[in-house]
């Protein structure tokens, strides 16, 4: 045990996070409010905000302040976001629920849903360049912070994986095959959190690069554990339908190794994540108890 209050840590960030979020994006009834009303319903819908949490924490692993990368922390749960509601839609994986309610297209029809992601999608990288302006914060850095969520985010990262998860559905995969989805799908997001926020509390390159490794295993491990969940989860606990991977014939983790294999995988990938961070010291703390939750929490 290290002591470390996680619970206090988490509900602190959030609370900034959805202050930043609500203060950020435009209200209801700036025109046109069909579209901002779609976007509000979803960023504000809650969340664990695991993303925008790692940009902070990658920011105070290197002794920056959560205010340094607000913006950025934002423009991170706004991409997510965006791809929760594309993925939804009914030419996706035609989902009811998300974060306990409604899907976005549900509530707003497929157009609206569409353009809202694109809205938040592009708003991300409005506000990503914003960050610029923010005390401590060098316009370069944030050139170099640009192209790495644009990275992440496109054919190389999450759309990329997304596109072989479609393509993958009711076929055999081989594990290579699928640990391809699952990094580029989800941990590609998930490293670019931690990295870019360390880049912008002004990381030197080893930190970086001991901050992108571990940033890999924990999104891989995130991706296993929800894996897991998918099958062991509930309505309740998950916010979303749970058993959808198998009614839609996704190769999983778990359908490949096995449970029990595939937590193992999820341990073996957090011991990872937390002994690359030893080189902070005690400023890893919080990152680490992040890891350990990420292979321990229930949605
Ligand atoms: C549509 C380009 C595009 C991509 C979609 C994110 C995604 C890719 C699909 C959603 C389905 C899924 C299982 C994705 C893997 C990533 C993941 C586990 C998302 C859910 O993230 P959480 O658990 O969600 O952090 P909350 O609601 O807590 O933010």
């Amino acid at each position: 045990m290290s002591g470390f209050d996680l619970d206090a840590y988490l509900q602190e960030r959030r609370r900034l996070v959805d202050v930043a979020l609500d203060r950020f994006l435009p209200g209801e009834d700036t025109p046109p409010p069909a579209v901002h009303r779609a976007m509000r319903y979803s960023v504000l819908a809650g969340g664990k905000r695991l993303r925008p949490i790692l940009v902070i924490a990658g920011a105070e692993v290197v002794g920056a302040s959560p205010s340094t990368v607000m913006p950025t922390a934002c423009a991170m749960e706004m991409i997510h976001t965006y791809s929760l509601i594309h993925d939804d839609l009914p030419a996706m994986d035609d989902d009811d629920y998300r974060r306990g309610r409604l899907t976005n297209h549900k509530v707003f029809g497929d157009a609206i849903a569409i353009l809202a992601g694109d809205a938040l999608l592009t708003y991300a990288f409005q506000l990503v360049a914003q960050n610029a302006a923010l005390a401590g914060v060098d316009a370069r850095v944030v050139c170099d912070v640009v192209a790495e969520i644009a990275q992440a985010a496109g054919t190389r990262g999450m759309v990329g994986g997304q596109v072989v998860d479609i393509e993958s559905e009711g076929k055999t995969i081989t594990p290579e095959q699928l640990e391809y989805i699952h990094v580029h799908k989800t941990a590609a997001l998930l490293r670019a959190s931690l990295t870019v926020g360390a880049r912008l509390g002004g990381a030197d390159a080893p930190a970086l690069a001991a901050v992108a490794d571990a940033g890999q295993s924990l999104g891989l491990a995130f991706q296993i554990v929800d894996d897991i969940l998918d099958v062991e989860g509930s309505l309740e606990t998950l916010g979303k339908t749970a058993g959808s991977d198998e009614r839609k014939q996704k190769v999983t983790y778990p359908a490949l190794h096995g449970i029990e294999a595939s937590r193992r995988e999820a341990r073996g990938l957090i011991e990872r994540t937390k002994s690359r961070l030893g080189v902070f010291g005690a400023r890893s703390a919080p990152l680490c108890a992040l890891a350990d939750f990420v292979v321990e929490r229930k949605s």
